[in-house]
């Protein structure tokens, strides 16, 4: 807990003692003794009492209700609104308003990270976020604000229909991540946005595991959309006629896929889409669905498109000519050594496979167009610093958790990675850095231990000899390299490292293969991937015919999104970097931007596997206390301490309470009078002197110096009056 000073210790300390009683503690740190078995009889009292946060210092601790709380009306805002972290009890609204105070007053970036498990709660606690910030802002109400404001909470609503779906973990979950950007003027009023979105699991289009879904966006706009809209589009209202969205059609889901519909039609309107640029969403959508349904058949010498209609649906969707659209399905131009350029005609799985490719290619393509548009409608405009003062932010991140299935493929080894990435920035600055500072100062200190990720971390990123770089090196002689091959060359590499096997499973069926698969045994627990279909994923080809189809439609926004189609084959040279390339770069610049920022944490649990407000799986959430390195997070802020100022600022706030100190010291340093003042409370027991800061172990102390700073005050004041009236 670092309190800036400002804040009223007193009520903290009250509530903290308050709640002790009846609700378990309100802070982790404040448990009798630090062992798991007390921090998870805390976190079970408090869940049982409908008590979902608790603090361990500036840190919350979120446990998944799974029920609506009546914890976030307006009254609980006004609550939370410029009050200290400790004033009030744990919520999310608490680090909200602390991640704003600190921007507002100290002109800092800060940043929010919302981390934990699939189904934890992260896209949920980040829309309550977002929600605060937008009802504590522009207490003026002015119109531009208050559009800016609007804008971005409705870009919530969009990004989720179209990149998020149901998964066995979770019925709404992020199949991407985001990290979104909220500017501020120096009044503290939202001016603008930014989102940076992170590779969408665009496999999802195409296939999904048993009981899950496509994207919601598909279902939403079947069984939403007029007779006439889907007239137009060709389409039925039917979710099983399609093969692309057969496995989810039948699956219950807790969203209402048709009035979420007219909401992210009503968000698209007020973000300021055009009617005709949300025409051609649909007509992606549309044309997507129908690439799933056609079928390719082959006489043995000859492969056909099995069907012309689909073929002219298609045509008209991307209007496009339907001659053309057959031509990319069943040809590639290829450039011959001699300069020449010929159509190679593909085999019927070549089709197929570039059908389905072309397919995810254009979600991917849609997604990150929505991204791109909302942007630029939601980024800062006219800012004039030397008119309008510094422009700060506060960043806002929710990402997919890490995810362990059935079957884990390169999306959730990517996906995973991110999450070792960021467990390894929370080690980082809230594990190490804050004892390095105590080393810096000069403090005595006893080392805490935790379990430091860097080690997985560097078996999935090294240059050369991490996973990343040898799937990248198998993908240059893809065709030659198998995914086994690669896979063998990851157990010459890696077959050393501790959080690194590989299986060999034998077939059950002796016409099938030996099966293999890798496993990582990550910070959070051991994932076996199946390494079929990693080199495809990886490279993620995609026939250079179909950007030159969809670059020449007459629809501009199709045409806006495959740029690189105005190429010919014989200017396309550059090998693209690889998926995981491209993700990784992604990721260590998002690492580097928070970074930067003073970060605010949300750590979520998911308390059980069946999405149940009454049930604590005791050892599924701890397990994810363990893996979360919550206990030692408690145990660095416990051992260390609380509050810590420079020398000279806490003199200036508490040099009143002291008659050495007051109004001016005679000693040789600023560190001696604070000494004084410490040593004439008798709080000599709670503090160490650090080279330039004061550091206190305990709240405590402080509520006492507050105190009686609180009750010089006014005597205080009229002192000084009288002095000025002369009356002394
Ligand atoms: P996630 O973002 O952490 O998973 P969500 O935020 O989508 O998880 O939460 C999953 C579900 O839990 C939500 O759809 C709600 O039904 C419920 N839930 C979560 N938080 C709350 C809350 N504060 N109050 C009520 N219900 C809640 V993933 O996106 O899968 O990693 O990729
Ligand atoms: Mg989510």
């Amino acid at each position: 807990m670092i309190l800036n000073g400002e804040g009223s210790v007193s009520a903290h300390l009250a509530m903290a003692e308050l709640e002790g009683l009846e609700f378990g503690k309100s802070d982790f740190v404040l448990l009798d003794e630090v062992t798991m078995e007390q921090f998870m009889e805390n976190l079970k009292l408090r869940f049982q009492k409908g008590r979902i946060y608790t603090f361990i210092g500036e840190v919350v601790v979120s446990v998944n209700p799974y029920e609506q709380m009546d914890i976030y009306s307006k009254e609980t805002i006004e609550a939370y609104r410029g009050r200290e972290l400790y004033e009030n009890p744990p919520h999310l609204f608490a680090v909200a308003d602390a991640a704003y105070k600190a921007m507002k007053r100290r002109a800092k970036d800060t940043c929010i990270v919302i981390s934990g498990e699939s189904g934890a709660g992260k896209t949920e606690a980040s829309k309550y976020i977002m929600q605060y910030i937008a009802a504590i802002t522009n207490p003026s109400q002015r119109a531009e604000v208050e559009s800016v404001k609007n804008m971005l909470l409705k870009s919530n609503c969009v990004l989720e229909a179209f990149g998020n779906a149901k998964t066995n973990r979770n019925d709404n979950s992020s199949r991407f991540g985001k990290y979104m950007d909220i500017n501020f003027n120096f009044n503290g009023d939202p001016t603008g946005g930014h989102i940076n979105n992170y590779l969408l699991e665009k496999s999802r289009v195409m296939k999904q595991q048993g009981g899950e879904r496509n994207f919601h966006s598909f279902y939403q706009m079947l069984r939403g959309s007029s007779k006439d809209l889907l007239e137009s589009l060709h389409l039925e209202k039917d979710a099983a006629v399609y093969t692309y969205t057969r496995e989810g059609a039948a699956s219950s889901t807790s969203s209402n896929d048709s009035s979420n519909h007219k909401a992210v039609l009503s968000a698209l309107k007020v973000i300021g889409f055009t009617a005709e640029e949300i025409n051609s969403i649909y007509k992606i959508l549309g044309t997507i669905l129908h690439l799933g349904n056609l079928e390719f058949e082959s006489d043995g010498e000859n492969v056909q498109v099995a069907g012309v209609e689909l073929v002219n649906h298609i045509a008209a969707l991307t209007r496009t000519k339907p001659d053309d659209i057959s031509k990319t399905l069943l040809f590639r131009t290829v450039a011959t050594g001699g300069g020449e350029v010929i159509a190679k005609g593909h085999s019927e799985q070549e089709a197929s496979f570039g059908k389905d490719a072309f397919a995810k290619a254009m979600y991917e393509r849609l997604f990150g167009w929505i991204v791109s548009r909302i942007n630029s409608v939601i980024e800062v405009k006219n800012y004039n610093p030397m008119l309008h003062g510094k422009n700060t932010v506060i960043g806002v991140l929710d990402i997919y958790g890490f995810e362990i299935f059935d079957n884990n493929s390169f999306e959730q080894f990517c996906i995973n990675y991110c999450n070792e990435k960021l467990q390894q920035l929370f080690v980082e600055l809230i594990l190490r850095q804050e004892q390095e500072e105590y080393k810096r100062e000069g403090i005595t200190w006893q080392h805490i231990e935790y379990f430091n990720n860097q080690i997985i971390v560097d078996l999935v990123e090294q240059p050369h000899k991490g996973i990343i770089s040898i799937l990248d090196e198998a993908c240059l002689n893809v065709g030659k390299v198998t995914d086994i091959m690669c896979l063998e060359s990851m157990d010459t590499k890696l077959g050393q490292h501790p959080h690194y096997t590989s299986r060999k499973l034998c077939p059950t069926d002796k016409s099938m293969e030996f099966h293999r698969d890798f496993r990582i045994r990550h910070y959070a627990g051991d994932v076996t991937y199946s390494v079929e279909g990693f080199l495809d994923k990886n490279k993620d080809p995609l026939f250079q015919d179909f950007k030159r189809l969809m670059y020449n439609s007459e629809d501009p926004v199709l045409k806006e999104m495959w740029p690189e189609g105005q190429l010919s084959i014989t200017e396309v040279t550059k090998r693209p970097l690889t998926a995981a390339m491209l993700f990784k770069n992604s990721i260590i610049a998002l690492v580097d931007k928070l970074a930067c920022k003073e970060p605010y944490y949300v750590r979520c649990v998911k308390p059980n596997e069946v999405k149940s407000p009454m049930l604590f799986d005791d050892g599924r959430c701890q397990h994810q206390v363990a893996y979360l390195g919550l206990l030692e997070n408690v145990r660095v802020r416990r051992a260390g301490f609380a509050y810590r100022q420079p020398y000279a600022r806490f003199l200036q706030r508490y040099k009143m309470t002291c008659e050495y100190t007051w109004p001016n010291h005679l000693m040789a340093t600023d560190r001696e009078a604070v000494k004084a003042i410490i040593d004439h409370h008798g709080f000599q027991g709670d503090v160490a002197y650090g080279h330039t800061k004061l550091f206190v172990r305990t709240p405590r102390s402080l509520f006492t110096l507050e105190q009686e700073r609180a009750a010089l005050i006014p005597i205080l004041v009229l002192f000084l009056q009288k002095l000025w009236r002369g009356a002394l």
